[in-house]
């Protein structure tokens, strides 16, 4: 009897960049589910230091916070032996086929970015090409891996449906070249709100530190971020419409916790914000303890983390080279080197 031929595994890329500390944002919305799906999966996690560069950065900072957030991948859950872990700046290939799909991006689809106009409007002296094109590298960091799925908050959806209409034009025009990617954002965290500003997304490049909750940060710092959480009027612990406060809270005690909303209602009815917030904080210290416990653990370790960076780095050029010397063939670049 023959062996029936093992089923290929789909692939998976995702990125965060290392603009900042990341918070419970990017945990929620995106890291926790990569650690789900990593069984799965064939994974390509990358730390986006070229995206981080739109925004003008401290270079030290920049190279520390590189290392830093492979080590919150990793002590998020991410197995290094299962998945390709690698920093976005050392596969040159994003680079250069993010300029080839610059060639085949209108200006009206990235002048429509909503990302593009919120960073424009808070960096008012700084509107650089890159912030326009960003979601053109964004698009080029997907489809080298040929990625089926890209798991993202709530916030890159719009820039995976460009992704989406530049692959399929490609496509077009030259025939089956990309996979085209579906978005997956989770059911729960897919857009935490500030806790400044409860009609603003979190936001780790956030200048106002109580808007977030970085996951690095220590239990009583976490509880005490919840504790002066901005909320609405009133003192319910009941969703509404005109309530951003409130609901943004439920919704992380959700997260955090797996409850429903209706069941946190429930559980709080009686009580007032003050029991509430400190539940909420409560709950998300716990989640993150073991996380900071395991990121102390790593980071000691900076020889490790560049052995990974090295191994991650090879296996996406690996991969990255494959898509990008099919793509220059297609659209007609002289080639000496076959692949
Ligand atoms: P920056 O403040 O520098 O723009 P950011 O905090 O928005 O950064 P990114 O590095 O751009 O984070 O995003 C990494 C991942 O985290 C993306 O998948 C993004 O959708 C997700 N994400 C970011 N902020 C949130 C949030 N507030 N809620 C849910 N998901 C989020
Ligand atoms: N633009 C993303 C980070 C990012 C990304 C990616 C996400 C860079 N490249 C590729 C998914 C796939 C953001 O969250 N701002």
């Amino acid at each position: 009897m023959n062996a029936q031929p093992e089923e290929k595994k789909k692939t998976i890329l995702s990125a965060a960049q290392p603009s900042g500390i990341l918070t419970i944002g990017n945990y929620l919305g995106a890291i926790r589910n990569w650690a789900l799906l990593q069984e799965r999966y064939d994974c390509y996690f990358c730390v986006a230091d070229l995206h981080a560069i739109t925004v003008r950065q401290v270079p030290a900072d920049l190279r520390r916070r590189t290392y830093e957030t492979l080590a919150i991948y990793i002590a998020c859950g991410l197995d290094p032996e299962k998945n390709h872990l690698f920093v976005q700046s050392q596969v040159p290939e994003h680079a250069q086929l993010a300029w080839i799909l610059d060639c085949y991006t209108q200006f009206g689809e990235l002048s429509r970015m909503t990302q593009f106009k919120d960073k424009s409007q808070k960096h008012a002296d700084n509107i650089n090409a890159g912030l326009f094109t960003y979601p053109t590298l964004m698009a080029a960091d997907i489809l080298l891996y040929q990625a089926d799925l890209v798991p993202v908050g709530q916030d890159q959806m719009q820039h995976i449906e460009l992704t989406r209409d530049i692959a399929t034009r490609f496509n077009n025009i030259y025939g089956p070249t990309f996979t085209v990617p579906e978005g997956f954002i989770p059911k729960t965290g897919a857009r935490v709100m500030s806790l400044a500003d409860p009609t603003k997304k979190m936001s780790k490049s956030d200048e106002n530190p109580r808007a977030w909750v970085s996951i690095l940060d220590p239990r009583d710092v976490v509880i005490k971020k919840f504790r002066s959480a901005v909320t609405d009027s009133g003192c319910e612990v009941r969703r509404g419409e005109d309530k951003p406060g409130i609901n943004n809270l439920i919704a992380i005690y959700c997260a955090f916790t797996g409850k429903t909303p209706e069941d946190a209602e429930k559980e709080f009815e009686g009580k007032g914000y003050g029991d509430f917030k400190a539940a909420v904080g409560e709950a998300a210290a716990d989640a993150l303890d073991p996380i900071r416990t395991e990121y102390a653990r790593l980071t000691a370790d900076k020889g490790y983390l560049e052995a990974l960076m090295k191994q991650g780095k090879e296996a996406a050029q690996r991969r990255a080279g494959r898509t990008l010397f099919k793509v220059m063939r297609k659209v007609g670049f002289a080639q000496t080197d076959g692949k």
